[in-house]
């Protein structure tokens, strides 16, 4: 495929492929612990200096301070440690946004697009945080400075000339807060349409969609006190130690409380072995806790013949003595029970175990804790849902949780662990590109418009919209769309292709500099900055994983004075747009936080009072958590049956995952290591089995190229080291965004249309 679209431009669209000297060790037995500290403390000092780095971080997740700008994983709703609530990577996040580094006028004076874009990704977002709004023109290869209101008359200028509404895309990406979503996606319906791009549609829509279906509620049900009392905690696709670190804590006590872990992943991550936690003394001279109790070391994308194979052995035990299925709460709360059963009972259970990759005995072993228990909490993330068939590997768990009435009781039920910290509350709040008439009649009668109704593109289809110049404005709210998406060089095309792109950011990435004919960055608040206007503090919502609503009030001092809020910029874009006389008065809702929250409350349900609330915080209603499935479609939860997924591998194919190294925030690069999995100052790395190296003719750390092959289309990434490693033979891992140039940008899941950035057949090939 076409590599610099854009002549003028002649940008990389991917980081060269540089190596960095890889060290490579045995990967650590625990996670966290002294270690743990240590590096969070010097990612902190050394981008904010000590004493800024110490106050700010023991602001981070109090009560009257700012949400972790990391990960969803929620915080304790009551006592909170006074060692700080935070873990490393959350220091790490952090320091990353407040660092004290700028990237400002004299920065794009002196660097072009294209030499910039010919640094790492790691390099470019350790040049610091944008301090002015920035134009690129057309034709320019420097970006150079522009006033706010001529940037916001440029963007009213270029889409109110549009054709259709439908020829601009408006993407979110998850650290937006509530205020900042809600305001977007009500200018975005004012506008005219509902192409609104989610990094959700890349995460966990399968999880939306699967537990929409069956449960009648896209999140998860259990709350964090759940997880403490659950009799077990299955751990499927999701490595907590590096991307919800604050998980394992939860998992410690529910370990202490007695309750025990099964772990599915074809990796043994370290943080789901042992855990040092760091705010235990005694952890400091022992082990720490031993977390995972059975692992089952699954195939790629084997998941589901695995949890038929646990589910086939539990009903043989359920037909031999019983007591081992929740018969109540099938035969009241429950539908497609018979037609699951006859399914599961014709199965071939050897042939399940088989293609799952896992052992009869671990498989007995997860039996004999499944079988006596009643509170079971199954928690997962991207190992489930960025597959072909991510929406049925849900619905596989929800099947294993109906079955043990598992769901609305106290220390049981779903819980997907979402990512960005606010992706949750983002789509609470009107961020979807299929629009609920129940909410726009609400819209309606709250404002006075007529909202756009027709189903808008998600990422995919806002990727191929633009590549095809069906669309052709590209605004983002965060986010750094260009590596995250799928199919690098596709994409890029796309927003190359594009009149205008707008990007909302706080800091510098490639996606500013793969742009449209003309390009604005503007420059924006982080989560940890006070939020002044006229010289009243504001403060901001989300919601965590668990569906709690709470505050969030920045500390520091802004990175410069420049920066506008996010729903500043949305309501001037708005303004610039619609007019200053349209019926949503959006630069005094902007002004006012307290306005945008009492218009959420009259449009979203469960935010009933938000002004008053707000501060302490609340759960939002939850059908699932409160065992009510009327409103499903038959009045009962759902059973589903499941396909077991079909690979049809050739003799020299391999299925990658791609997944994050315990140094970066997706696109992010926090740092070049990756610690628990023993790797140092390299990102170039493809994990493969010791004995696929031996029958490829491969050496430790000998060069290799990845190719892909979908529709005769083929897909290089080059220049990684290949690393032995305890990963099921025929299965390799690799870290994104570096990867993203193999996977399809039209192959992704049924139902979902994530990507499949998980299962993506490849090939090696050795480098000369
Ligand atoms: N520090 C840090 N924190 C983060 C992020 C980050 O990049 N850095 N990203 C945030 C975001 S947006 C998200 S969505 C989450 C992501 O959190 P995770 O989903 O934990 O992230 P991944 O690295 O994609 O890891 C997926 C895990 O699934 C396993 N896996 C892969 N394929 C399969 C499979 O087929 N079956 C099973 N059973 N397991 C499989 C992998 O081995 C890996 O352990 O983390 C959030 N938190
Ligand atoms: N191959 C592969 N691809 C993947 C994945 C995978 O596992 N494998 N995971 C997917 C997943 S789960 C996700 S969620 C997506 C992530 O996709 P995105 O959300 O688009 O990407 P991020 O890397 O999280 O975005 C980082 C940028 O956000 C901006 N930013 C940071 N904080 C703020 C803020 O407070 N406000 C604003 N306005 N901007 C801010 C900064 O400029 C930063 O450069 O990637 C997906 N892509
Ligand atoms: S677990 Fe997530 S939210 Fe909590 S401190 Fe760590 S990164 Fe931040
Ligand atoms: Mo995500």
């Amino acid at each position: 495929m076409e590599k610099n679209i854009n002549p003028a431009r002649k940008v990389h669209v991917v980081a060269p492929e540089k190596l960095t000297g890889i060290q490579w060790n045995t990967p650590p037995e625990y996670a966290a612990g002294i270690t743990g500290v240590k590096v969070a403390m010097e990612h902190a000092v050394k981008e904010m200096g000590p004493v800024r780095a110490f106050n700010t971080l023991m602001k981070m997740n109090r009560k009257n301070g700012f949400d972790c700008p990391g990960c969803a994983w929620p915080d304790p709703d009551d006592k909170r440690s006074v060692l700080g609530e935070y873990c490393e990577n959350g220091a790490k996040a952090l320091a990353e946004e407040a660092t004290l580094k700028k990237v400002g006028e004299d920065f794009f004076r002196k660097y072009s697009i294209q030499e910039i874009s010919s640094w790492s990704d790691y390099e470019i977002g350790k040049s610091g945080r944008l301090t002015h709004p920035m134009i690129l023109k057309e034709g320019k290869t420097h970006y150079e400075k522009i006033a706010w209101e001529e940037a916001f008359e440029l963007i009213g200028k270029k889409l109110k000339a549009l054709d259709s509404p439908n020829e601009a895309v408006f993407y979110t990406s998850g650290r937006s807060s509530n205020e900042a979503a809600f305001l977007y996606a009500l200018f975005i319906r004012a506008f005219g349409t509902n192409n609104m791009p989610d990094c959700s549609n890349m995460c966990h829509e399968s999880s939306g969609v699967a537990l929409s279906r069956t449960l009648g509620i896209g999140k998860g049900s259990v709350t964090l006190d759940d997880l403490h009392k659950a009799d077990v905690v299955m751990v499927i696709g999701q490595n907590p130690g590096t991307n919800h670190p604050r998980m394992l804590s939860s998992l410690q006590k529910l370990k202490q409380n007695g309750g025990k872990i099964i772990t599915i992943n074809p990796l043994a991550e370290a943080g789901l072995k042992k855990f040092k936690n760091p705010q235990k003394t005694a952890d400091f001279f022992t082990g720490g806790t031993g977390l995972t109790d059975v692992f089952l070391q699954v195939k790629i994308n084997q998941d589901i013949p695995l949890l038929k194979s646990l589910m086939y052995k539990l009903n043989t035990l359920e037909k031999e003595k019983g007591g081992i299925w929740d018969q109540d709460f099938i035969d009241n709360k429950t539908q497609g029970f018979d037609d699951f059963l006859q399914d599961l009972e014709q199965q071939d259970l050897n042939e399940l175990m088989q293609q799952s990759g896992v052992d009869e005995k671990r498989i007995d072993e997860a039996v004999g804790i499944l079988a006596p228990a009643k509170k079971i909490i199954i928690c997962w993330a991207m190992g489930l849902t960025q597959h072909k068939n991510g929406v049925e590997n849900i619905m596989e768990c929800v099947n294993l949780l109906l079955l043990k009435g598992s769901i609305g009781i106290e220390g049981g039920g779903t819980c997907p662990v979402r990512g960005h910290s606010n992706v949750q509350g983002d789509r609470t709040v009107g961020i979807v590109h299929h629009p609920n008439p129940v909410v726009s009649e609400r819209i309606k009668e709250v404002f006075g418009f007529e909202p756009a109704m027709e189903d808008g593109y998600d990422t995919v289809g806002s990727i191929q919209a633009m590549y095809e110049g069906k669309a052709k404005v590209f605004v983002s709210l965060g986010g750094n769309f260009v590596p995250a998406a799928s199919d690098t060089y596709y994409t890029a095309r796309a927003l190359q292709n594009c009149d205008l792109t707008v990007s909302i950011s706080t800091k510098l990435n490639r996606t500013h500099l793969i742009a449209g004919k003309t390009s604005l960055i503007l420059p924006t608040l982080g989560r940890s900055e006070k939020d002044h206007f006229e010289g009243k503090e504001r403060y901001v919502t989300v919601e965590n994983s668990m569906g709690r609503v709470h505050a969030s009030q920045g500390r520091l001092k802004p990175a410069s004075r420049y920066l506008l809020s996010e729903p500043d910029i949305v309501a001037r874009m708005a303004s610039a747009t619609l007019g200053k006389d349209h019926v949503v008065p959006w630069l005094e809702m902007a002004a006012d936080y307290n306005l945008i929250r009492d218009k959420i409350s009259k449009v979203v349900k469960g935010f009933e009072n938000y002004n008053k609330h707000a501060k302490e915080g609340f759960y939002l209603p939850n059908n699932a958590r409160a065992g009510d499935f009327s409103k499903l479609p038959g009045g009962r939860a759902k059973f589903s049956v499941c396909q077991v997924p079909q690979y049809d591998l050739k003799e020299d194919e391999f299925v990658l995952m791609t997944i994050r190294s315990h140094d970066q925030f997706n696109t992010t690069i926090y740092g070049l290591h990756d610690r628990y999995r023993g790797i140092h100052n390299e990102r170039r790395v493809i994990f493969m089995h010791p004995e696929d190296l031996e029958k490829n003719g491969l050496k430790p750390l000998d060069l290799i190229d990845l190719i892909s092959e979908y529709d005769g289309i083929i897909r290089e990434a080059k220049c990684f080291h290949v690393v032995p490693y305890e990963i099921p033979q025929g299965n390799l891992a690799a870290y994104f965004p570096e990867t993203n140039v193999l996977v399809p940008i039209n192959h992704f899941a049924d139902g979902s249309r994530t990507p499949i950035s998980k299962s993506v057949i490849v090939r090696v090939g050795k480098r000369k």
